[in-house]
């Protein structure tokens, strides 16, 4: 029913827009069969969002029986808001969702409800009232990531009366990988007194940010700063905090500053087996074929579990190879 409606909609709209003489906009008629996917991609800040666009995008082709409609919202929420409203207009059947930050979804989420359209939330989460207006939500366990990491800088630095001098630099604020991974360091400073946060950092999940942030604090201190460890939220602030680090003269790795990471895309993975960054804790991005299951049991008639969470793993020089990096795929 939806689908048909989309079809003649948007001939009706190419009609119109080529009467008018603009270029139609929209890509020409979806066949009746195929299950229309509006799919609302935060940017391409990092690796890791562009291994979970191409997932995406291996999974929802028209061979697999979808028409998918990608939006990037180039890190703007008012642009995903505005691709959700275009997504109900052209009432597709799914609309997948990967929130830039936790806040300010309700209303259009309602809107989608009310259309009759599913949300599937992946990767980020949204801090709504009424948890149906979304179906599902697919991703990973940000705070559990963080306390992996948590837990090798207790083994790291076992002497517990030796301070350890830790610069925390952040991803996205307000985005929920960002807040896991926080609350999880700041549940370990508040249980170890010989842990010391030297600064907090705003790396946005860039590298030029972090870059930025990171030399400016670095040459604001005195001298060489006593740094144990550097915890970056993602592999692309650790590129950058690394960059910064070794132009001040700093040396990276388990005899100086420990930087560790959040990702473990193929790019940290190098680092990490060339000692550069002592711990990288994979966040995975491969998250399509399990939002596909996710669709599966909707178009099957049954209600999807709340939340899928996908497998991941740490790395360190210790338990990476060559051989285990060519077969990642990320
Ligand atoms: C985590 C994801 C984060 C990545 C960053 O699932 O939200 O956003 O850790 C990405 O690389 O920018
Ligand atoms: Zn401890």
């Amino acid at each position: 029913m939806r689908r048909r409606s989309l079809t003649v909609l948007m001939a009706l709209s190419l009609l119109f827009v080529s009467a008018c003489g603009d270029k139609p906009d929209l890509e020409g008629p979806v066949d009746e069969d195929l299950t229309v996917i509006g799919m609302c991609q935060v940017g391409a800040e990092s690796d890791w969002r562009v291994a979970n666009s191409e997932s995406m995008k291996a999974i929802f082709t028209e061979e697999n029986g979808y028409h998918l409609l990608f939006d990037d919202a180039r890190q703007k929420q008012e642009n995903q808001i505005t691709a959700i409203r275009k997504f109900i207009q052209q009432q597709v059947d799914y609309i997948v969702l990967m929130p830039i930050s936790e806040a300010g979804w309700d209303s259009v989420l309602q809107e989608a409800k009310e259309a009759g359209i599913p949300v599937i939330l992946v990767d980020r989460r949204v801090d709504v009232e009424d948890q149906s207006l979304y179906a599902a939500h697919v991703g990973s366990d940000f705070l559990r990531e963080g306390q992996r990491a948590a837990t090798w800088i207790e083994q790291a630095f076992q002497e517990a009366e030796k301070p350890v001098r830790i610069i925390h630099i952040q991803g996205t604020l307000g985005s929920t990988a960002q807040l896991g991974r926080t609350a999880a360091l700041e549940e370990a400073l508040a249980a170890h007194e010989n842990w010391e946060l030297l600064v907090r950092l705003d790396g946005d999940f860039t590298q030029a940010k972090t870059y930025e942030v990171m030399t400016q604090y670095l040459s604001s201190l005195p001298g060489r700063g006593e740094i144990d460890v550097v915890y970056c939220e993602n592999d692309n602030i650790a590129f950058g905090a690394l960059q910064a680090l070794e132009e001040q003269g700093y040396t990276c790795g388990r005899q100086g500053v420990n930087i560790i990471t959040f990702d473990a895309t193929r790019g940290a993975l190098t680092e990490c087996l060339n000692g550069r960054i002592s711990l990288a804790v994979e966040c995975n991005p491969l998250l399509g074929p399990l939002v596909e299951e996710v669709i599966q049991t909707m178009e099957a008639g049954r209600t999807p579990e709340k939340h899928h969470y996908v497998e991941e793993q740490i790395f360190t020089t210790e338990n990476l190879s060559a051989a285990l990096l060519e077969r990642r795929n990320y």
